[in-house]
Formats: C-alpha cells, structure tokens, sequence
C-alpha cells in the first residue's frame, strides 16, 4: 500500500564519503553516519537519500558498483548498515538508497563474464562491432560524460563496449529481460531489508535509441547524444515498479536528465505507475550554458522555471533541491558576493524552496551555509575534474587558465569537500588527514559554531522544517508567483481551503522595493518566520533588507 508519505517529506542527502569518518583513516563511513543519527534527527528531515554504499573500486566514488547486494569495505559492513537503518527507523527517519543501474563498475561479476564472447553475460552489456578498417573506430560517436569517446576496445574479442560515463562503469543492456529481473531482485533485496525507497541514477539513460545512431555534437569538445529517454524508456521503469517498487510503501526519484514540466506527467503522474518524482535540472542551467560555462543567474528565468513545474496536476510530485554531489554550492552561486551576509542569504534560498509545492532535499552541509572552495589542479579528486584537466594539458593547453577559472566554479568537488563539523583539526570530520581537501572556512563556517546561535542558518532550517510539517497548505496549495517580473525577489503564495501563505525572498545583497499586489487581499496576516528580528508583521508596499526572507499566514 502506497502511503505517498513523499508529499510531506524533507529528505537529507548524506555523501558518505565526505559525511563522517568513523574509524580514522580519513574517508567517511557508515560508524559516522551511526554517530550522526540524532543530528540528522535534530534538523527535522523525514528521510536521507544516502549516495552508494555499495561494493566499488571507486572509480566514480561508488557511482560503479562492482556488488550490489554488499557494502563497500571503507565504508564498513552489511551489518553496521542495518545497525545504521535500525537508528534510523527508530528516530522516525527513513531511508532511501541510491540505484545505479544504467552501468556497473568493470569489476561486477556479471562484466567480467561478459568480456567472454560465449558466456551468457555477453548480452548484460551493449558490446559492438567497430567502424572502418579493421572495426578500430568505435561503433558510432557517442562521447562519454566523463569526456571521450563513449566506446571502449577490447582486444581479445575485437569488439566495443559503451559507457556513457568513464570506462570502468559499462552500460547495462536493458534491452535483456534477463537485466531488467536482476534489477528488480536487487532492489526487492534491499526492500526486504527494510529500506524505503531509491533515488535512480542516470534513470533517463537506460533505453538506448534503436540501432545507436551517430548524435549530434551539441557541446563544444565534449560532444551530447541521443541516449535519454529512448523507445522504451517507460516500458522498462513501469515493468520495475510492477516487480519492485509497488509492492512497497516506498518512494522513488529518478535522476531524469531530458524530463521536463512539458513530458514530467507521462513519467510521473500517479496513474502511470513509474517513478514517484525525479529530479530535473532546468533550474541549474540558469547559470551554466550546457551544465559547464558559467553565465550570469537569472532570478526571472529560475521563477519561471520552478513555477512551470508548480503547475503540474497534484497527482504529479515535484522535487526542489538548490545542491548535490554534483553541482557547486548554493552560496554564492544563486544570491552572488554574500560576505558578511551569508546565513541571512541561505535563509533567504531555504525560504524560498521550503514552502512551495515539492519534495525538498538538503544536501549535507547546506544546513550551516557551507561554500565552494578554491582548488588548486592537485586539489581535485572527481574523476570528471580529473579528465577534463588531463584532457586539456595533453590537446588544448593554450584553455587551461580559463579551464581551470571554470573549473573552479563549475566542478563537483565543490560540494564534496568534508562536512564541518567543529573549528577543530579537520574540521572535526576526521581524526586523520581527510581523503580532500577541507575547505579552510571550516574555522567560522561548521556545526558546532551555529549551535550555539539561536539566529544561524541551521536553527533557521530547523524552524522552517518544523513549520511545514503536516501543512496542508504547503503539501497542496495552489501555487502562484507574485511579482515574477521582479529580477531581484522570489515571492509566492500558496492556498489551500481558504488558508493562504505569502512567501517573500530578497534574494539579493541590497536592500529592494516590494510591492504588495492589489490582488493579495486579507483581514488577518500572521508573521510566520522570517530571517530578521524586527520584520514587518504585515506584508505591504515596503523595502526589503539584504535577504530578507519572511513567510506570512493571510486569513
Ligand atoms: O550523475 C549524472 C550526470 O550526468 C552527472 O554526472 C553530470 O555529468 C554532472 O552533474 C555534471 O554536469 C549521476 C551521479 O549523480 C553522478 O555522481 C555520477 O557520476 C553519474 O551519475 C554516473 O553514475
Ligand atoms: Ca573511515
């Protein structure tokens, strides 16, 4: 039976390797994750979304699963993961794993078989004869995401084998039955250990295009291709949520590259029985031309943006979420040169994504305002920074410096650096040197620090959490911008029988107007939350202060 307790959850997602480390060898573990428990209790969240704990060599930090029904050894064992799920079933908190099935690691048994011609783990895997003279080109042109070609050799069978992501992680071949079982076992295995729900990786990726034509080359130097959401995209999700995720009160979130609000209700809406929400990332190419080249935010764009997705039947759940493992920080990146004003302008960006009509996720860290870091080339530890930093020193040495500018804003070690616990050696994160960099901002940006403030950004998500809980208003409501040609503040409303909510967010480091539209109407206002003491207890025509952030009850 299907509860949809999504449509009322806030869900922490936890980067194991950079969370906590338990046992002092500098890596984050699930004995961290287990010392943490009432922390993440303490901020309010229904569920954590953990990123892979599961076996891997760690090309692509647990993204390339070499066994998926065990647990990574730096990360500890099967039983400390059910210790840590038993903690978090009895603090009320559930748990979603991360499923990543579009490949596996080269290291999984199931490939290992496969580079044998005549084994019946051939076909687990899209292997191809080559173009031209000798099949030695690849079989089309796809590029890899990790940069490259898409297609690896190999020599003893003379054929290619696809990966979209670097060559240690082959893409599955979904277009074997006997594929799609194992990923239903899989996830009914870790159902029957007690886990309540999945976030689904590259989920959009599994159906290839029919015959894997050439794709266009969209992206300078790094190539796109045609590979989401292929013919059979819905067959494959829907046969899995009949095997799998329906049997369950569970939730799932796909990580869906190429949905949109214009195609999200076939993959989404309640009635067609696939995914329970996903993830899109419209939103984050306000600021990044093609994901990569920073161009300037654009405060109209990104309201727009989030409200298309607003307007979706109720049956469909949207999701809202300001950062990942994959995308720089939110501070600065979203509210510009913040300064002094930091907590003030991550109250204003957790206001305005906290009350609208979504599964709000929090990336670890986000809580204390936690920033982008300077790197410098030895500093990163993504293999895609990596690569693209190889790539460019050995065939386009002349982009470096302006590489490395992007890259600096751009790469996901931003959001990877350790968790700041305490002003402490570490960062309180680990007692021995940390597998990254720390950024050195830990000393004023950590935990410890904003515990003792009633007024920091983290008593502030706190607050705002426990305000949402069980608000019909908020779980429901109807959705409106307010004022959406205004280029510096993110203001809506949300009603809900008769119950109406005024969100108002100066997202900029000024002060600026806001004007009260002669549509918004009340007999009683209630001042909510907002991020300073002595804010205005009734919206009206007023000037905002830098971020100010206020939430008002109309009646
Ligand atoms: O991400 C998919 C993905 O496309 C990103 O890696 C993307 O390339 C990145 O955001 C830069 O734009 C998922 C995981 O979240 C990521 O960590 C994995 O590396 C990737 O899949 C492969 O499993
Ligand atoms: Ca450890």
């Amino acid at each position: 039976m299907k509860t949809r307790w999504y449509k009322d959850a806030v869900i922490y997602q936890i980067y194991p390797r950079s969370f906590c480390d338990g046992n002092g060898d500098g890596i984050g573990d699930i004995k961290g994750i287990i010392s943490k428990l009432d922390y993440i209790k303490s901020l309010g969240v229904d569920a954590v979304w953990l990123s892979p704990v599961y076996k891997s060599p760690n090309d692509d930090n647990g993204y390339d699963i070499s066994d998926y029904r065990d647990i990574m050894d730096e990360f500890g064992t099967l039983d400390e993961w059910k210790e840590m799920l038993d903690g978090m079933h009895a603090r009320g908190i559930k748990l979603i794993m991360d499923l990543v099935v579009n490949h596996t690691s080269d290291e999984h048994a199931w490939f290992v078989e496969s580079k044998n011609n005549n084994s019946e783990y051939r076909d687990y895997y899209i292997w191809r004869k080559g173009r031209g003279k000798n099949g030695k080109k690849p079989p089309n042109n796809w590029t890899s995401n990790f940069v490259g070609p898409a297609w690896e050799y190999d020599e003893a069978s003379g054929e290619w084998y696809l990966h979209l992501f670097s060559k240690k992680q082959p893409d599955l071949n979904w277009e074997n039955p006997k594929v799609r079982q194992e990923v239903a076992d899989i996830c009914n295995y870790w159902f029957d250990l007690g886990v309540d729900g999945f976030r689904c990786d590259v989920i959009t990726y599994i159906s290839k295009t029919d015959g894997l034509p050439n794709g266009k080359l969209a992206i300078p130097f790094i190539g796109w291709e045609k590979y989401t959401m292929g013919p059979r995209y819905h067959q494959y999700i829907h046969e899995l949520n009949q095997r799998s995720f329906s049997k369950y009160d569970s939730m799932t979130v796909g990580e869906s590259i190429g949905i949109n609000p214009d195609n999200a209700f076939e993959s989404i809406d309640e009635s067609v029985e696939e995914l329970d929400s996903v993830f899109s990332f419209d939103h984050m190419g306000v600021d990044f031309k093609f994901n990569i080249f920073p161009k300037k935010f654009d405060l109209k764009k990104y309201k727009k943006i989030l409200s298309r997705w607003q307007q979706l039947p109720k049956t469909c759940q949207p999701t809202i979420f300001l950062e990942n493992h994959d995308q720089p920080r939110s501070l600065p990146r979203f509210v510009g040169e913040c300064k002094d004003k930091r907590e003030l302008a991550g109250m204003s960006l957790a206001a305005s994504i906290l009350f609208i009509r979504a599964t709000p996720y929090i990336y670890q860290g986000q809580e204390i305002g936690m920033t982008n870091c300077v790197f410098e080339d030895n500093d990163y530890m993504d293999i895609m920074s990596i690569r693209v930093l190889q790539t460019l020193k050995k065939r386009f040495p002349i982009l470096l410096p302006y590489a490395r500018k992007v890259l600096n804003l751009r790469a996901r070690d931003n959001a990877r650096t350790p968790m700041q616990w305490t002003g402490g050696e570490n960062a309180g994160f680990s007692t021995a040197k940390p597998w990254m960099k720390v950024n050195p901002n830990y000393t004023e940006i950590n935990v410890e620090d904003s515990e003792k403030r009633q007024d920091s950004l983290l008593n502030f998500y706190r607050k705002a959490l426990a305000y949402r809980k069980g608000k019909e208003v908020i779980i429901n409501g109807d959705f409106a911008l307010v004022n959406p040609k205004d280029k510096d503040v993110f203001a809506y409303s949300r009603e809900y029988d008769g119950k109406r909510l005024l969100v108002i967010c100066n997202y900029k480091n000024k002060r600026v107007k806001f004007k009260l539209p002669k549509n918004i109407s009340f007999n009683k206002a209630n001042l909510a939350l907002s991020n300073y003491l002595d804010s205005l207890t009734t919206p009206k025509d007023t000037v905002l202060r830098e971020y100010e952030a206020l939430v008002y009850e109309l009646e």
